[in-house]
């Protein structure tokens, strides 16, 4: 093997064509053999996407990497997601993010000094460790992922999110659930609690700018954080479609709105979108509200049985965070890898691994 010196630059490769790019990759791949794994993830685009080992969403995912021989993890997906990977996979195994600008804005809305900022607020009022299970969407740093563990709490994703409430409430009375209060709202909905004690608790207000009794009165408090790009989903898309095709059906994230979610006919994860689709009759009509590089593959996959699936936004984009693994980062750091260099390894600290993995276990155990 070849071993550079010091590792090429990333410089070299911005300004090359895709499909130099896919040949590149091609070619690294085939000199890295077993020793290399890609785990891709729904909302990549097709272009990197194509190049996935194994494909998923977070839990998946998750699993997948509990289970892995290869030397080298390349993670097509975001930076939570590779964290993931490096706290189930073994010590020795390598995880790599082609590009560390490739975070989760709905992530950055909750940050350990925020949250441990309110363990205290709310230990003022009530004690913390005896009432509230705090629960961190996968969609999370490993510190808070590290937090929950240290406070019994638990990780969710969108797939079991309504059986990790279940567990939440047999161990204590109330949940904190960070960071995003749309799959929390949504999945509390599913378990029948009323929206008034599913207050928002804001991490930036005072006392997460609610009163004592409404914080004591509450199940669910819910993080003040959203996806970016479920957001911007709205109730007259749905209304629009179903003008257009009175039989069409509705398949929204949990990350969506609330009103969103109530307007569609099914909710739920990426994977259970994907299956309801694929298994739903030919010739059927689908409003799709999730991330778009997800709802264009399967409306092309789907277009062979004359299924009809259609993106919920005119105004929405991809995942911006999500579209910065290209295959100029994926070709970089193959290369990389075949001269010897590990580029953009991610590795969570010892400590924060031990505790985040404990809420890892818990959640694959519950679920
Ligand atoms: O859990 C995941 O992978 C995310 C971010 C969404 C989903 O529903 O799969
Ligand atoms: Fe984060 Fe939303 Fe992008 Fe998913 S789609 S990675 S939640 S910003």
């Amino acid at each position: 093997m070849q071993v550079h010196a010091a590792p090429i630059q990333f410089d070299h490769f911005q300004s090359k064509k895709n499909d130099d790019c896919q040949a590149r990759i091609l070619a690294a791949r085939k000199k890295l053999g077993k020793r290399l794994v890609i785990l891709g993830h729904h909302y990549q685009h097709e272009s990197v996407y194509r190049h996935a080992d194994f494909s998923g969403d977070s839990l998946k995912l998750s699993k997948y990497c509990e289970n892995l021989d290869a030397e080298f993890i390349v993670f097509l997906g975001v930076h939570f997601m590779a964290e993931v990977a490096d706290i189930l996979s073994r010590p020795e195994q390598v995880v790599i993010l082609p590009d560390l600008a490739a975070g989760c804005s709905m992530a950055d809305m909750a940050n350990l000094a925020k949250v441990e900022r309110s363990f205290r607020e709310l230990n003022n009022v009530l004690n913390f460790d005896e009432t509230i299970t705090p629960v961190t969407y996968i969609n999370s740093a490993a510190d808070l992922k590290a937090f929950c563990g240290e406070h019994g709490g638990i990780v969710c994703t969108s797939t079991n999110a309504p059986k990790i409430l279940d567990w939440s409430f047999k161990q204590r009375e109330k949940v904190l659930f960070f960071p995003d209060q749309n799959l929390g709202r949504w999945s509390g909905y599913q378990m029948g609690i009323p929206l008034e004690q599913m207050p928002i608790w804001d991490p930036d207000q005072p006392q997460g700018g609610l009163t004592i009794e409404q914080i004591k009165n509450a199940k669910i408090l819910l993080w003040k954080g959203h996806c970016a790009v479920h957001q911007m989903f709205r109730p007259q898309n749905i209304e629009q479609f179903k003008q257009v095709h009175p039989d069409g059906q509705v398949i929204s994230h949990p990350e969506a709105p609330f009103d969103v979610c109530l307007n569609s006919d099914f909710v739920g994860s990426t994977e259970y979108i994907l299956k309801t689709v694929s298994e739903a009759a030919p010739n059927t009509k689908w409003l799709v509200g999730t991330e778009l590089n997800l709802v264009t593959r399967l409306a092309e996959q789907m277009q062979p049985q004359g299924k009809l699936v259609q993106f919920m936004s005119h105004v929405v984009c991809e995942c911006s965070t999500m579209a910065r693994i290209d295959p100029q980062h994926l070709a970089w750091v193959l290369e990389n890898l075949v001269d010897g260099n590990i580029v953009n390894q991610i590795t969570v600290p010892a400590d924060e691994a031990v505790l985040a993995k404990l809420t890892l276990d818990r959640m694959l155990a519950a679920s």
